[in-house]
């Protein structure tokens, strides 16, 4: 059983099976939906929607982290995603969490009512992000990456991929409770696609049970991306039957909180996944 993820006084709980997390990109240029919730009450109105399809987490970010994707700045981020968040987070049943790498777009997210922070570089992009984290008492996931957005995808070695995400999980583990930050408010994230290949993805996500021993809850984030391009020949606004196929072998193997873009889809893939294999328990024969 996965234990409870707590969150600034919020308790995500596992009991009732995996948690969809929603994406609410409020960028120009995210690789799938870049551009199509950049003004607040547009972004806003999907978050809700979100919920009340059933996310348990909304997952608001202000820069994209596609492959060679421009930085950002904190002034630029911050101002995409603070009104959102403010305007959803205590407004809506789900968590809101932001999906920054910066500690001042953390901090300022908090304040703004965000309970988790999504960091894609595990903590380690900026100095002041584990402070941060540990002074908040919010949830925070660590997610792998090989490289940095800008150079990740151009030639990603690995000698064993799940041995070594597992132990770059392991290690950033060890240092968030160095930093101060209780075990219980940390999950964990392959980073698919994030410095992989086609063949890495597919090992990490096969072999998602390798994180099971990290103790933490395991969020696999997989919506639409190019990974599914190349085993489907889809473009990037037509793989959703291929994310959902993803999707259900994830929960039905180990993950914990799906990250999508289409959330009333992949909620309803995931509970009839999850009713089959209840039956299953069910039956003696
Ligand atoms: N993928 C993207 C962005 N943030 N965060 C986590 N924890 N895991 C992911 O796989 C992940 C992420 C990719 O970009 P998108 O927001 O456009 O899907």
């Amino acid at each position: 059983m996965t234990p409870d993820w707590i969150c600034r006084g919020r308790t995500l709980s596992f009991a009732d099976g995996p948690l969809v997390m929603g994406i609410l990109n409020v960028t120009p240029d995210s690789f799938s939906d870049g551009g199509a919730f950049t003004d607040t009450a547009g972004a806003v109105r999907h978050g809700r929607d979100m919920a009340e399809a059933g996310a348990a987490i909304i997952d608001v970010g202000g820069e994209s982290t596609r492959p060679g994707a421009p930085p950002v700045s904190a002034r630029d981020e911050a101002a995409r995603v603070l009104p959102v968040i403010e305007a959803l987070a205590g407004h809506i049943p789900a968590v809101v969490s932001v999906d920054t790498s910066k500690a001042d777009v953390a901090r300022r997210a908090l304040e703004a009512g965000a309970a988790i922070i999504n960091d894609v570089t595990a903590g380690a992009g900026d100095p002041a992000m584990l402070g941060v984290a540990a002074e908040s008492g919010a949830g925070l996931v660590l997610m792998h990456m090989q490289g940095t957005p800008r150079t990740m995808q151009r030639n990603p070695r690995y000698g064993n991929v799940v041995r070594e995400v597992r132990d770059f999980l392991a290690a950033r583990l060890a240092a968030c409770a160095d930093a101060g930050i209780e075990s219980g408010r940390l999950a964990v994230d392959p980073g698919i696609g994030f410095g992989k290949t086609l063949e890495h993805n597919l090992r990490l996500l096969a072999r998602l049970d390798a994180l099971r021993p990290l103790g933490r809850p395991v969020v696999v984030g997989l919506s639409r991306k190019r990974f599914l391009g190349m085993l489907t020949g889809r473009d990037v606004q037509n793989r959703l039957a291929a994310g959902l196929g993803a999707l259900t072998y994830c929960v039905l193997h180990g993950a914990d909180v799906m990250r999508v873009h289409d959330v009333p889809e992949s909620v309803d893939a995931m509970r009839t996944a999850l009713r089959v294999k209840e039956e299953r328990r069910a039956v003696v024969d």
